[in-house]
């Protein structure tokens, strides 16, 4: 799937993000090709279909984005988690991090069709709407939705390694407790037989581009027929209420533990092959390459890391003297959460945090610590998750060019008032 030309343009977008390409001359849209191509974002539709109707405009989101929930970076946006505080364990809808390679689009649950083809299956396949789904037996499961590139600024602003991509800091993650059915069920339904090897949903949104306008098609990404029939669902709830535009209306798929992109939005069919599938999301993209990796990448990318969050703005101030909560949470793709320790010192003494949730998988636990701070000044807080496979958050996380899977212990700067 590499070709010089992308090659080529992954140096340029890397080049103009370090600040050491010229962009003008160029229109909005011929940027945002251009980092289209790069794999940075995704191509732009033709016109948005949404408004916001507070904070900034995005073009293609539709839900309001306003100013102390979300931190709008291109055709996406990042929860903050200083919004999270006291929100309680689900995400909620209206909070919830937004990932669009192109835009969202406004589909009819009425006459929306989910197609299953493919060599896979024995005949012609089959079509569900969304009352044949609803028809069958659902499945509610609480799971993560995040990211393969939540937290790649740290790489850059911790490790001096610019990353291509959507500079996240660690909101492009959310928890909801989903709705749907079984992806096994629909695929023995629709005639799966022995021979299929890879399950592959595509997206309803707009088709992606590349620079030279070689059309990439809708997002689109095979998963293992392992993974498909083990605990993937066709969600059409997100926390009791049905799916919003922006999460994938009507019908998005939800794998479990995995990187986001797995997770399809506005699912319209799905193959079934018999044959391993490629598209560029598991060639070019949602694979580590760099240093220490493979000439064509690592293995396609598949659960998600380890991290920690505190519920705090950036350079939050704490009176001196007086006893504060500090509160967060940790998630593992890997397993449960074990333990979380805290630092307050900017790493030389950690704390055990208290935690309030029953480590659950594919979820996160939140935490507290009390903290009494006492000389006024700049400190740094640090949190450090273990997880149930003994992994705990690393001080460095190995680079890789398109920033994926950060899991280093995020420095988090706090001022202490007098
Ligand atoms: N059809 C489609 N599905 C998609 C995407 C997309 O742009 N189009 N973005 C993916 C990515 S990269 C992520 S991280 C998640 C984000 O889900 P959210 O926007 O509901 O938070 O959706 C995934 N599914
Ligand atoms: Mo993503």
């Amino acid at each position: 799937m590499t070709t010089d030309e992308r090659d080529y343009d992954h140096l340029r977008m890397r080049q103009w993000l370090d600040g050491a390409a010229r962009a003008d001359g160029i229109s909005r849209r011929g940027m945002l090709r251009l980092l289209t191509a790069a794999g940075v974002i995704g191509a732009v539709g033709a016109g948005g279909t949404g408004t916001a109707h507070a904070g900034p405009t995005v073009p293609g989101i539709v839900k309001p984005l306003p100013d102390e929930h979300f931190i709008v970076r291109g055709t996406n946006a990042e929860s903050r988690w200083s919004g999270l505080r006291g929100t309680g364990f689900h995400t909620p809808n209206e909070l919830f991090f937004v990932r669009n390679h192109t835009t969202t689009p406004e589909l009819d649950a009425e006459s929306w069709r989910l197609r299953v083809w493919g060599s896979g299956l024995r005949g012609d396949g089959a079509e569900f709407s969304l009352c044949d789904l609803k028809s069958l037996p659902s499945t509610t499961h609480t799971a993560f939705v995040e990211c393969a590139g939540n937290g790649r600024s740290f790489y850059a602003t911790q490790q001096g390694q610019t990353a291509s991509g959507t500079a996240w800091t660690l909101g492009a993650v959310g928890v909801a407790r989903w709705r749907g059915v079984r992806l096994a069920h629909v695929l023995r339904r629709a005639g799966l037989t022995r021979h299929a090897v890879d399950v592959q949903p595509r997206g309803l949104d707009a088709e992606a581009t590349a620079s030279d306008g070689t059309p990439m098609g809708h997002v689109r990404r095979p998963l293992p027929v392992a993974k498909a029939l083990d605990d993937v669902l066709l969600v059409h709830e997100m926390n009791g209420r049905p799916l919003p535009p922006d999460h994938g209306a009507p019908v998005r798929v939800l794998v479990p533990s995995w990187v986001g992109i797995a997770s399809v939005k506005w699912v319209g069919d799905i193959e079934v092959s018999a044959e391993p599938l490629y598209s560029p999301w598991n060639t070019d993209l949602y694979r580590l390459f760099g240093p220490g990796y493979p000439e064509g990448g690592s293995a396609p990318l598949t659960r998600q890391t380890l991290k920690s969050a505190f519920e705090l703005p950036w350079d939050a101030p704490f009176a001196a003297g007086r006893t504060h909560h500090l509160t967060g949470r940790s998630w593992s793709g890997a397993g449960t959460i074990r333990s979380v320790e805290v630092s307050t010192d900017g790493g030389r003494r950690w704390h055990h945090a208290r935690l309030h949730d029953v480590p659950r998988r594919d979820s996160w636990v939140r935490w507290s610590l009390p903290w009494t701070p006492r000389a006024a000044g700049a400190a740094t807080l640090l949190a450090r998750a273990t997880d149930s496979t003994g992994t705990r958050q690393p001080d460095t996380t190995p680079f890789n060019e398109q920033g994926y899977l950060f899991n280093g212990v995020v420095r988090h700067p706090v001022l202490v008032t007098a």
